[in-house]
């Protein structure tokens, strides 16, 4: 067997070596930063059918150049159109909850200390206990880091089959613990009127119950009207003072579900990578409109239409 030739190599002085070296490497540090993309946190429960929840956000961070982290909260079995079961992450009684709300905020935390987080978003989460978890681990990162990470709060409550995802006395819980921490709120008309304990049915109604949530949380509010007005998906904003309005033609027999969870995905990406609210809204609105018009189509073998978004 022919042995390796292990003496030095002839070439540049070991000071030319070591600068040259020094050279790549920094090159090669450059290259790195300027590729690594921005980086957002979703803090949600997961859907088995993809449509929503964690794999929505994870999707949309990746179609927008966002590397998502994710902290999982709950486990929803589902297909489009009904779900089947909603579990937080191992819990059945109050005791483990509390268990499972510390797994949650260990996810947080842990993460928050290694990554440079530029934006997080929360979704489906599903109890009173996982709602304290996650608003105490928010708060406790902005207090050691000395400032606040944008925060972007889907208050997710009932899935667009109807079903109810989270426990009614949870509700509480986000008033009091979470949305005071939020930079953006973005409740559907539903959650909005079981906020405010009332319906909104009219674009005056609308107006009014955006600037009343705004003022109660000193938030800002994105107020998703759906098709609450004829040909047109209208969703208002109320940012620092002022409401705008952003809209889109509203599809008609669509059977999708996870646009909430999509459009809040999507804004908390513009928010990691820089963008101001308004622009990333603007920007957001028009991704999840190109995901439901170029979306999936199957048929379910009882011949139900099986639609998902195209993220
Ligand atoms: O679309 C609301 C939603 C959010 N999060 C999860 C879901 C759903 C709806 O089904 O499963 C995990």
């Amino acid at each position: 067997m022919v042995g390796r030739d292990r003496s030095p190599r002839r070439g540049p002085s070991t000071a030319e070596a070591g600068r040259a070296r020094h050279k790549r490497a920094n090159a090669k540090s450059a290259i790195q930063r300027s590729q690594n993309p921005p980086v957002a946190l979703t803090i949600a429960g997961s859907d088995s059918s993809a449509g929503a929840g964690i794999q929505a956000d994870l999707k949309t961070f990746s179609a927008l150049g966002v590397y998502g982290l994710t902290a999982v909260t709950c486990v929803v079995a589902e297909i489009p159109g009904k779900v089947s079961r909603v579990e937080p992450v191992n819990a059945r009684i109050v005791r483990e909850q509390i268990e499972v709300a510390r797994i949650v905020r260990e996810q947080i935390e842990v993460l928050v200390r290694s990554f440079p987080i530029g934006a997080i978003k929360t979704g489906l989460l599903c109890s009173t206990a996982i709602i304290s978890a996650v608003a105490e681990a928010i708060g406790k990162i902005w207090h050691t880091r000395g400032r606040h990470i944008p925060l972007v709060i889907d208050p997710v409550m009932i899935a667009t089959s109807g079903d109810r995802l989270l426990e009614p006395p949870a509700i509480g819980a986000y008033r009091d613990q979470l949305f005071p921490l939020a930079t953006l709120i973005t409740p559907n008309l539903d959650e909005a009127g079981l906020l405010l304990e009332t319906k909104i049915k009219t674009r005056t109604a609308m107006e009014k119950a955006a600037k009343a949530l705004a003022n109660q949380y000193c938030a800002s509010i994105l107020l998703k009207g759906g098709h609450l007005e004829g040909d047109e998906a209208i969703d208002l904003l109320f940012h620092k003072g002022k409401l705008r309005t952003f809209s889109a033609p509203f599809a008609r027999g669509v059977a999708t579900h996870g646009t909430g969870c999509t459009y809040s995905a999507a804004i908390t990406a513009g928010l990691a990578s820089g963008l101001s609210l308004e622009h990333a809204i603007q920007r957001s609105k028009k991704f999840v409109t190109e995901s439901i018009a170029r979306r999936f189509k199957w048929r379910s073998k009882t011949g139900k239409p099986l639609e998902a978004l195209r993220h």
